[in-house]
């Protein structure tokens, strides 16, 4: 048995090993901001990194287990902070464990019933996202935020509800405080 393993730099926010990689730019979450005019006037000048993911595969079977790290930039895009797209898991009865290394965030949280929640998620924090609840995080420090992540290897990611709908509550920059607001789209 070849046992799989990686050394993961915290601090650097590096894996010394990994055999996923994507990385998030504007252009390519430009439909999940809220202010569109500021989406496309950025993008005219710019396409600005959001995110990066590293992580390992593994055959997709119900059981196993994959992991990584995402590190997320901190900025804004109108009043919205930096974030991730979000998803539901495409087998929805998956659940996810994401372990803060570095920054500051926050954790967008909501079930296909439409419940929907914001936590905090700061540097030390575990927390565990309960099967079927779509998950989004949000950068609200002035810092890369940093986290690890581990995932059943059948999970996969669902983005249709969230490109559609978004989600409930946006987390916006007001007055340099990071607030949580109901989406005016919903
Ligand atoms: C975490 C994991 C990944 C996910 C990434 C970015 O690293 O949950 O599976 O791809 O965040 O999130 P999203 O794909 O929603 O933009
Ligand atoms: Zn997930």
């Amino acid at each position: 048995m070849n046992f799989q393993s990686y050394q993961l730099d915290a601090t650097l926010g590096k894996l010394s090993n990994y055999d996923i990689q994507s990385t998030s730019r504007l252009s390519n979450l430009a439909g999940y901001f809220a202010d569109k005019t500021a989406v496309q006037n950025t993008i005219a000048t710019a396409d600005p990194i959001l995110y990066r993911v590293y992580g390992t595969t593994r055959p997709a079977l119900a059981g196993d287990l994959i992991s990584g790290i995402t590190l997320l930039n901190a900025g804004q895009v109108g009043q919205e902070y930096y974030m991730t797209k979000g998803h539901f898991h495409a087998v929805l009865d998956t659940g996810e464990v994401y372990y803060a290394l570095r920054g500051s965030g926050m954790m967008v949280l909501e079930s296909p019933e439409g419940e929907c929640q914001a936590v905090d998620f700061a540097a030390g924090t575990v927390l565990h996202i309960p099967p079927r609840w779509a998950h989004r995080t949000v950068n609200v420090g002035s810092s890369e935020l940093c986290f690890f992540w581990v995932c059943p290897a059948n999970a996969g990611h669902d983005y249709a509800t969230i490109i559609e709908q978004g989600f409930g509550k946006l987390i916006v920059n007001q007055d340099g405080i990071p607030t949580v607001i109901d989406n005016p789209h919903r």
